[in-house]
């Protein structure tokens, strides 16, 4: 029998989700144009007044919002509440280093933690299940997120955040979690170290995972199954519009149920910014329903996907979406940490290399290698191995700095990296990941 945390609006029939998305709408786009200047700006700009919106159908006629818009409002200017009634920050890098930071106030939190409740439930969690959460807690919303849920589902949490494998293993072997949270490349960590102390897949608890925050095919859901001996559900969402529960797979594990009562999709010509018939691929862009602290109306995620309101036989009738399939911009994301190639340049002009680099990603042993080749400018060029390694060292740290991961810094002759005809070639991702 399949369970749902909120079982009425889970399964409410498509007129019953226009209908509170046409009230909510409305409600939100008077909201926004009262409370967030910015925004205002936005719509008077494009000739758009609050009436004008009185359905989802409507939505169309109101302006984008990109990562750009972000970063020009950072920090306060998406605000939409009076920061006595905010009760919590979560932040992301952007681009070229300014950060994304959400705003949440308690009716946020409990929204969020809802949505992330029925992504548990939805992977069979209970109050019975024990629940392990090694999403990084902290800045990164999938820590907090999944925590939040599992206190709501009722399951006994297990705080442990990312990192210290051993110590996941025992809490995992000696408290017998049932649930597993973290990034699908973790899980497959775990998998691995799992194996490696001689344990095999049926020793451990464990009967499902709720894997996301990163691309990850379906072979690698196959190998984390295996090692496991679990379930794997994916689960999607983005800082922007509160964190991972936007949308998350159900028993079927054919694309994810997107969270229609709190978040209004849309999919776009990322070129023309058209908006696109359901069924096709383009760029996935979300308007929040009823948000108080960010409320963003149709924020372009850059995540390519399809939508599809296929009947599911679980019972949800939430619209679905597939996994990301791609990004329309060079966004990468390198052990669960959104990393952008301008990031990379700002911090090698900032430290005086040239612009001449290459950035080489690739997976081994489930875990993200990052490289980085810079070449190395003639003044700092010598023969001296330990004066090489000095400057390897810094830029390490300075980089460390700007993404909150260190790639390995490889600094080589000057003019050493192949020129390009047309494009730069910055990024070579080996993973296969879509
Ligand atoms: O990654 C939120 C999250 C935490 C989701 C835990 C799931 C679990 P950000 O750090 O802001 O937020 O990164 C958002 O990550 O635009 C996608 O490109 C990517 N992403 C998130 N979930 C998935 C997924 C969190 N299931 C960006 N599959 C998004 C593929 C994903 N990519």
């Amino acid at each position: 029998m399949e369970k749902y945390y909120q079982p009425e609006i889970e399964t409410a029939s498509y007129e019953e989700i226009r209908r509170i998305q046409n009230e909510k709408i409305v409600k939100q786009v008077r909201y926004v144009y009262d409370n967030v200047p910015y925004y205002r700006n936005l719509m008077d700009k494009k000739g758009v007044k609050p009436d004008d919106i009185k359905s989802v159908d409507d939505i169309k006629k109101l302006p984008f919002l990109s990562k750009d818009d972000l970063r020009e409002a950072y920090p306060y200017g998406l605000l939409g509440t009076d920061l006595k009634n905010v009760v919590r920050i979560h932040s992301t890098s952007g681009t070229t280093g300014k950060r994304v930071v959400a705003f949440y106030t308690q009716h946020d939190i409990d929204l969020w933690e809802d949505c992330c409740a029925r992504a548990i439930v939805a992977a069979g969690g209970s109050d019975e299940d024990v629940c392990q959460v090694c999403y990084g807690y902290g800045l990164f919303t999938g820590g907090s997120g999944l925590h939040g849920g599992s206190h709501k589902v009722g399951c006994m949490t297990l705080p442990m955040s990312s990192g210290n494998t051993d110590r996941q293993i025992q809490f995992m072997m000696d408290l017998g979690s049932t649930i597993l949270c973290c990034t699908p490349s973790y899980a497959a960590y775990i998998g691995e170290s799992l194996a490696e102390k001689g344990y095999k897949p049926e020793d451990n608890k464990l009967k499902a995972g709720i894997f996301g925050a990163e691309p990850w095919t379906e072979e690698m859901r196959q190998g984390i199954e295996k090692s496991l001996g679990i379930k794997a559900y994916d689960i999607y969402g983005l800082t922007e519009t509160s964190g991972p529960g936007v949308a998350f797979e159900c028993s079927e594990q054919t694309g994810m149920h997107i969270n229609e009562d709190h978040f209004y999709a849309e999919i776009i010509d990322p070129e023309t910014g058209e908006v696109l018939p359901e069924g096709s691929k383009g760029e996935l862009v979300f308007t929040s329903l009823d948000k108080e602290g960010f409320p963003l109306l149709r924020y372009r995620t850059k995540d390519i996907c399809i939508l599809s309101r296929k009947k599911c036989s679980c019972g949800r009738t939430h619209i679905k979406m597939t996994k990301p399939l791609g990004r329309s911009d060079d966004m990468m994301i390198i052990r669960g940490v959104n990393v952008f190639p301008s990031q990379i340049e700002t911090v090698l002009l900032k430290e005086g290399f040239p612009p001449n680099y290459q950035i080489v990603v690739d997976r081994v042993n489930n875990n993200d290698t990052f490289d980085i080749y810079v070449e190395c400018p003639p003044e700092l060029f010598s023969d001296k191995v330990a004066e090489m390694q000095n400057h390897e060292k810094n830029l390490n740290a300075a980089m460390r700095s700007m993404l909150g991961i260190g790639p390995k810094i490889h600094l080589v002759a000057p003019k050493s990296i192949e020129r390009s005809e047309g494009k730069a070639v910055r990024v070579i991702d080996k993973r296969k990941l879509h």
